[in-house]
């Protein structure tokens, strides 16, 4: 009778899906991606210190200190800010999701609303609601310059799409980078450049100390008048009542916001009535199960393969 390798092998535990469908979707595509393996609920693990490895989906980190023999942990989604703010993981690897699949979402979502911004439909949706028939000068793409922060697995797509849509773009890492067609500033010099040439500012940067409260009034500020903001990335890396001030002051045009200082946003925050703000609830681009899950079971069975971890978020940078 042929063996079962997952019968002596500490089980994968599944840590952080609360929505009792949404774990039920994720654990099926893990076990189909993953035949070899038992991948189970963290909650339903008896023996959680025999785990080694866990797969997390946004967990609390209190809920991963339990697991205390884990040697790496595979996120599910791409941000892993919580997990790498936790000094209790400071010596634990962490893997972050880096799926094709993601990247197509996220261009997806860059394209739909930088072509929002770019063809003037908040303006409209505002004649409309007042019977105004109007009709707002055209301006061809090669006429709005978009300035993309970040310039990772993400952006680096956003942006060559973005070019090829006909867009001059500018892209701005931490590190110096060469991307085909696109300029590329890095480092805090660079931030400025990038800002004065920005009118429309596009934000896919990992949430760190040098990013958090990095958009404040100041960096708004150098836009060029009446620009727009995507914020695809995470909200505190925006000072939101220094963009709430902005718009007020009609420096800037119009705000796309997928991601806040807290989700769900807040029923009282002054973000959802406001003119010029557009509320998304953080679904720019979702980790989907089938192709986040292959890329999960890809990573394990390199592990157990050669017992090499793959590549892990850098501490020191802090993404
Ligand atoms: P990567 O780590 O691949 O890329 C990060 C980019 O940001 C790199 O170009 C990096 O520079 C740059 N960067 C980091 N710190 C700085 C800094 N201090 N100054 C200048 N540039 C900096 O991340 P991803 O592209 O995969 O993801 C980006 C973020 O998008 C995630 O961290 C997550 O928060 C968010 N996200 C949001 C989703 C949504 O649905 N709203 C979905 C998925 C992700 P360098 O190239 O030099 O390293
Ligand atoms: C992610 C996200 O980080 O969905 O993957 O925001």
């Amino acid at each position: 009778m042929p063996s079962d390798p997952s019968a002596d092998r500490a089980p994968i535990a599944l840590i952080g899906c609360v929505d009792p469908a949404d774990q039920a979707q994720w654990l099926a595509a893990l076990r189909q991606a993953l035949p070899g393996e038992r991948v189970e609920p963290a909650g339903e693990i008896v023996r959680p210190e025999q785990v080694e490895v866990a797969i997390v989906a946004n967990p609390d980190p209190a809920e991963v200190r339990r697991f205390s023999g884990l040697r790496w942990l595979q996120s599910l989604w791409a941000g892993v800010e919580r997990l790498v703010a936790e000094p209790a993981f400071a010596a634990l690897p962490i893997v972050r999701m880096v799926d094709p699949g993601l990247t197509r979402a996220m261009t997806e979502a860059v394209l739909a609303w930088t072509l929002y911004l770019h063809r003037e439909m908040p303006a409209y949706r505002v004649q409309q609601a007042a019977a105004q028939w109007r009709q707002i000068p055209y301006r061809r793409p090669g006429q709005r310059r978009i300035g993309l922060l970040g310039a990772g697995a993400l952006g680096a797509d956003a942006a060559r799409k973005l070019a090829a849509a006909g867009f001059p773009v500018t892209a701005w890492s931490r590190t110096p980078k060469t991307l085909d067609g696109i300029a590329t500033r890095h480092g805090r010099d660079g931030l400025n450049t990038v800002l004065a040439t920005s009118d429309i500012l596009i934000v896919l940067l990992p949430l760190t100390g040098e990013t958090r409260g990095l958009i404040d009034a100041a960096v708004l500020a150098l836009l060029p008048a009446d620009a727009g903001i995507i914020n695809f990335a995470r909200g505190p890396i925006v000072v939101a009542a220094d963009l709430l001030a902005a718009l007020d002051g009609g420096r800037l045009r119009h705000a796309v916001l997928d991601v806040f200082d807290q989700e769900p946003l807040p029923p009282t925050s002054p973000l959802w009535r406001h003119p010029a703000v557009t509320v998304l609830p953080h679904i720019a681009a979702d980790s989907d199960p089938d192709t986040a899950a292959a890329i999960a079971a890809a990573n394990i069975r390199q592990w157990r393969t050669t017992g090499r971890i793959p590549p892990a978020v850098d501490r020191a940078r802090g993404y």
